[in-house]
């Protein structure tokens, strides 16, 4: 028996004053509910038409709206779905939640409509995710990612692991089931360990993208690092185009992370400014230096920011620091006179160098478009899909352990193997939904919006 589905509705459309507002409804009544509200009329499927819409007991409409009707199961929801484009003034939304209230309909919650299409076989899981952060995007970068998943690459290709894996497990399965033609079942084995082990390096790969995905969706993490009054503060709010950090000619002035948001080539990236680095004596800028090293130590790429006018050497254990592919500016180019000869660091680790100079805006172009150049390489888009959840990473994890240990049970053990290649099953199936748990469907829903 199919448990209780109320007929829930929201607004699809953000709360407040609007020029239109949709209130979609979603469920068995939904179609009814439309009827009581325009006084019994009768409405096609997939038409738009006007309607007057009244309130229980009342002569006069709360609105006149464009009224769409969705019949099952060709709808978002996968049942019978109503959307009524109303005005959008809070009086006519109140007076059409009220009403719908009245008729016994149910305030939808976070995810609910998603959530039913999710149910009805309209899209898998990560499909559903896909949705979340469609509505999420803020570039261009997180839009197309979001859209291809939409679309199906990514449970694609986790469904084609999950027939390989099946299949795999039927055959392991008659092997265990006819144990007493024992050559030709040792062979059997023998000829699906490559199988397994293929699957396994598939998903490896997969899994070793650097977190392509997961950035494109949450950001790439940069860290302006330094010594105190080389310019970083300065170079923040010369990226982030308004003045977010405070600058002084007082060393040791930013103590506190300081983080912006900006979109370089199309990619969401989080800038940090971060605390100059130097031996100091007191506690709360000893402080601030500690969040600077674990913000440098944490984010996906660092700019180290030089003063060229400074004669010191750079510190060892700042240059320690930096890893292949980071970024040096060298900053304050307008203040040297020419005459000084260039700069340079000692490193490891193979550097980009730029010089400009921040304050004044020169070379800053130049730098941005590297910036930019860079960035597009770490996340551009692949051919492969990308993952982009840690949710999916730790699955997938799950899954090549599983496969690791049924590997080495195969020949031995294939009852265990089997086993093992279940549980690899279910990890996958737990991605896209096969395999979904109330408690994960139950996270990853309520991390929507109502209405969504
Ligand atoms: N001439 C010149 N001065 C600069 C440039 N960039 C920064 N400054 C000056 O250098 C001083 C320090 O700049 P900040 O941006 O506060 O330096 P910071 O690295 O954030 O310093 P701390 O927060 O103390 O670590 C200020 O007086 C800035 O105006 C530059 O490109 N040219
Ligand atoms: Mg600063």
């Amino acid at each position: 028996m199919t448990p209780y589905q109320p007929t829930i509705f929201a607004l699809a459309t953000p709360p407040g004053k609007s020029g239109l507002a949709v209130l979609r409804i979603s469920g068995k009544k939904a179609y009814a509910l439309l009827q009581t509200l325009s006084g019994g009329r009768d409405f096609t499927p997939r038409m738009a038409s006007v309607a007057a819409l009244y309130a229980a007991e009342q002569a006069t409409p709360f609105d006149t709206a464009l009224v769409l009707f969705f019949q099952a199961p060709a709808s978002f929801t996968g049942e019978d779905v109503v959307e009524l484009h109303l005005h959008g003034g809070p009086a006519i939304i109140e007076a059409a939640s009220a009403t719908l209230l009245a008729l016994g309909a149910e305030p939808a919650g976070p995810g609910d409509f998603t959530r039913r299409a999710f149910e009805n076989g309209k899209m898998d899981l990560v499909q559903a995710e896909a949705i979340a952060d469609l509505i999420d995007a803020q570039t261009r970068g997180q839009l197309e990612q979001a859209q291809r998943q939409l679309k199906g690459d990514l449970g694609e290709l986790y469904g084609t692991w999950r027939k390989a894996l099946t299949t795999i497990r039927a055959q392991i399965e008659a092997c265990i089931d006819f144990p007493e033609e024992e050559d030709v079942i040792n062979e059997a084995l023998t000829a699906l360990g490559p199988k397994v082990t293929s699957l396994t390096s598939q998903i490896h790969a997969h899994l070793q993208d650097h977190k392509r995905g997961e950035r494109v969706r949450e950001g790439l993490s940069i860290a302006l690092i330094g010594a105190v009054n080389a310019g970083k503060s300065t170079l923040l709010n010369a990226l982030a185009g308004e003045e977010a950090a405070i600058v002084s000619a007082e060393p040791g002035t930013t103590r506190d992370v300081v983080r912006v948001r900006l979109d370089l080539g199309g990619f969401l990236v989080e800038l940090a400014d971060t605390a100059g680095l130097r031996r100091s004596r007191h506690d709360i800028e000893k402080e601030g230096i500690k969040r600077a090293r674990a913000t440098a130590k944490n984010a996906d790429l660092r700019i180290l920011v030089v003063d060229s006018s400074d004669e010191e050497d750079c510190d060892a254990e700042v240059l320690s620091m930096l890893r292949d592919g980071d970024f040096v500016v060298f900053n304050k180019q307008d203040k040297l006179s020419g005459k000084e000869t260039k700069r340079v660091i000692q490193s490891a680790a193979k550097l980009q160098t730029h010089d400009l100079s921040a304050k004044e805006g020169q070379n800053i172009d130049n730098f941005v478009q590297a910036l930019e150049a860079h960035v597009t390489a770490l996340l551009g888009a692949q051919e492969s899909p990308s993952l982009t959840r840690a949710r999916h990473r730790l699955a997938l994890e799950e899954t090549c352990r599983a496969l690791s240990l049924a590997v080495q049970l195969l020949e031995d053990s294939p009852e265990l193997a089997g086993e093992h290649l279940r549980e690899a099953g279910a990890a996958l199936g737990q991605i896209t939904g096969e395999a979904g748990t109330e408690e994960v469907l139950g996270k990853i829903f309520s991390a929507f919006c109502i209405g969504k």
